[in-house]
C-alpha cells in the first residue's frame, strides 16, 4: 500500500520522542527553559535527529516532520511554565503552510513562552528572501506571542547586519565559539565580547549553545551571556524524566 505524504510523516513521527535540554540563567540549577529536541524510540530505524530528518527529507517532508515534531514536544510538556524553545527546518522557511502550523501550536497551549529557532544554514541573508520572509513573519508571530532565535550564531556566517536587522529576540551562540573558551587568548573572548555587546544593544538575549565544563560555563557569564544550555549542565531527557518542569516561572527569560 502507498501511503499518501502525511502518513508516512506521522508514521515516522511515531517512531520518535522528544527530549528537553534545560537553558540556564546565572546561579541558578534548575533550568527556566528547554530546547526541544527529538530521538528515536527504542528500536525504531532511526536514531538521531540527524537521522530522522534524513529520512524525512528524501522522501519530501521534512517541513511537515518538523512542525509536527513541535506539537510532540509542546504536548510532552504539559502544564510546565517554563519557556520552550522549537527548531524550524530551513524549507519552512517562505512556506505558507509556516503561520497555520504557529497558529495550532498556540492552539494547543495559549500561555505558554514559545521561541522558535531558525538556523543559521537557512541562509537568511541568500538573496534577501529568507530575511524579508523573517521580517514578514514578524507581525503575525507577534500576534500568535511567539518569539525568535537565531541558532548556531557565528557557524560560518558573514553578514551580520542582515542577520541583526531580522530583530531576532534571542541569538544562540554555536558551540564553535563556546568551547574551551576560558583557554582562549584574550583577544578571542574581547572579539566574543563585541558581539554579545551587539547582541544586547539590538535588544536580544544571548545564549551560549554547548557548554561542557564548569572553566566554559563560567567564562560564558564572565563575558556576559545571558543564558546557557549544554551538558555540563545536564543530557536532554524526555518530559516525565525532567522534575524541573513545572517549577519555575519563566519570566526571566522574556525578552525586552
Ligand atoms: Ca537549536
Amino acid at each position: 500500500m502507498r501511503h499518501t505524504i502525511q502518513q508516512q510523516c506521522d508514521l515516522l513521527a511515531k517512531a520518535t520522542f522528544p527530549v528537553f535540554l534545560g537553558i540556564h540563567a546565572r546561579g541558578e540549577k534548575q533550568p527556566g527553559a528547554h530546547e526541544a529536541l527529538v530521538r528515536g524510540k527504542p528500536g525504531a530505524k532511526q536514531s538521531s535527529a540527524h537521522d530522522i530528518f534524513s529520512v524525512a527529507r528524501k522522501h519530501g517532508f521534512e517541513g511537515l516532520l518538523s512542525a509536527t515534531l513541535r506539537e510532540k514536544a509542546l504536548d510532552a510538556c504539559g502544564a510546565s511554565r517554563q519557556t520552550l524553545f522549537l527548531n524550524v527546518a530551513s524549507p519552512e522557511i517562505g512556506n505558507e503552510d509556516f503561520i497555520p502550523s504557529v497558529a495550532r501550536l498556540r492552539n494547543l497551549n495559549p500561555t505558554k513562552n514559545i521561541v522558535l529557532e531558525f538556523h543559521e544554514s537557512t541562509k537568511l541573508d541568500h538573496e534577501g528572501v529568507p530575511l524579508y520572509w523573517l521580517r514578514k513573519l514578524k507581525d503575525p508571530l507577534q500576534e500568535l506571542n511567539v518569539s525568535l532565535a537565531l541558532d548556531d550564531f557565528g557557524a560560518g556566517m558573514d553578514r551580520l547586519s542582515a542577520i541583526f536587522s531580522a530583530e531576532f529576540h534571542y541569538i544562540k551562540f554555536d558551540m564553535a565559539l563556546i568551547r574551551h573558551l576560558d583557554l582562549k587568548p584574550l583577544r578571542f573572548r574581547r572579539g566574543l565580547q563585541c558581539l554579545l555587546e551587539l547582541t544586547h544593544s539590538h535588544g536580544a538575549i544571548a545564549i551560549a549553545e554547548g557548554v561542557q565544563s564548569a572553566g566554559e560555563a563560567e567564562a560564558c557569564w564572565d563575558l556576559g551571556f545571558d543564558l546557557e544550555q549544554g551538558f555540563f549542565f545536564g543530557h536532554p531527557v524526555p518530559a516525565e524524566r525532567d522534575s524541573t518542569f513545572s517549577l519555575r516561572h519563566p519570566a526571566v527569560f522574556a525578552p525586552q
